[in-house]
């Protein structure tokens, strides 16, 4: 049987986003279940449905023969380990792709909270917070600075890794609410964007219809 990715809402589900493109990138053969977020027990990780399979009531998680892989970050290693490789070899490189993933799944915060997935949506941000403003500045000098790899390729680190796949959800983000980026930063961006792999997921989003989420405030933002 092949591994099945439980996703959320794919318009919206940005932990969701992550492993689909690394899964893709790494070759993996899976099935997709999506599942709608938008019912009971959202926001308290308690929706019936993602307890049928994940005990931690999340989502996304990999079902792999009788285990479930229930972490973006888990399934993207999973991913890169038993597919093609998203590292690079040599472990400095290693060691600063992780650096960059680390930092997206523990930190940006006020972009989470205040800039939401939503990839149907375009729109301008006005009136950011001062920390929402500084994690937008923050990623800018993070995708531009390592631009230095450009040589190798046009991802973060030349070659597509997990890093990318992390950053995706963010390159979206940016793309709806009109953030202005640095030239380096909006080129790296426009990559994630162009991607196929992506790109496959955007056209799954605009085939369905649009409906809005009720148990979060995303789509009321800066209208
Ligand atoms: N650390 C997890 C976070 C997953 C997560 O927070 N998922 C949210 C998606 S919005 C969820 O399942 N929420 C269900 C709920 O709030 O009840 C990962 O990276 O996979």
């Amino acid at each position: 049987m092949k591994p099945i990715l439980y996703v959320g809402n794919i318009n919206y589900s940005s932990w969701s986003l992550r492993p689909y493109i690394a899964l893709r990138w790494a070759g993996i053969d899976f099935d997709m279940v999506e599942v709608n977020l938008d019912q009971p027990g959202y926001g308290d990780y308690a929706i019936a449905e993602i307890l049928a399979f994940n005990p931690a009531g999340k989502v996304p998680a990999l079902r792999v023969g009788a285990a479930v892989i229930a972490d973006s970050l888990a399934i993207s290693e999973w991913a890169s380990e038993t597919g093609s490789s998203l590292y690079p070899q040599d472990p400095l490189a290693r060691a600063l792709v992780r650096s960059a993933v680390a930092e997206m799944h523990s930190g940006f915060a006020a972009v989470r909270r205040d800039l939401s997935m939503n990839i149907r949506r375009r729109c301008k941000a006005f009136g950011l917070p001062a920390d929402t403003v500084r994690d937008i500045a923050r990623l800018d000098a993070l995708f531009a600075g390592h631009r230095k790899h450009a040589a190798e390729g046009p991802f973060l680190f030349g070659q597509r890794t997990v890093a990318d796949a992390f950053f995706t959800p963010v390159a979206t983000r940016f793309r709806t609410y009109g953030i202005e980026l640095s030239a380096d930063a909006q080129a790296y961006c426009d990559t994630l964007l162009a991607d196929a792999a992506f790109l496959a997921w955007e056209q799954m989003v605009l085939a369905q219809p649009a409906t809005g989420f009720s148990r979060a405030n995303i789509d009321r933002l800066y209208t």
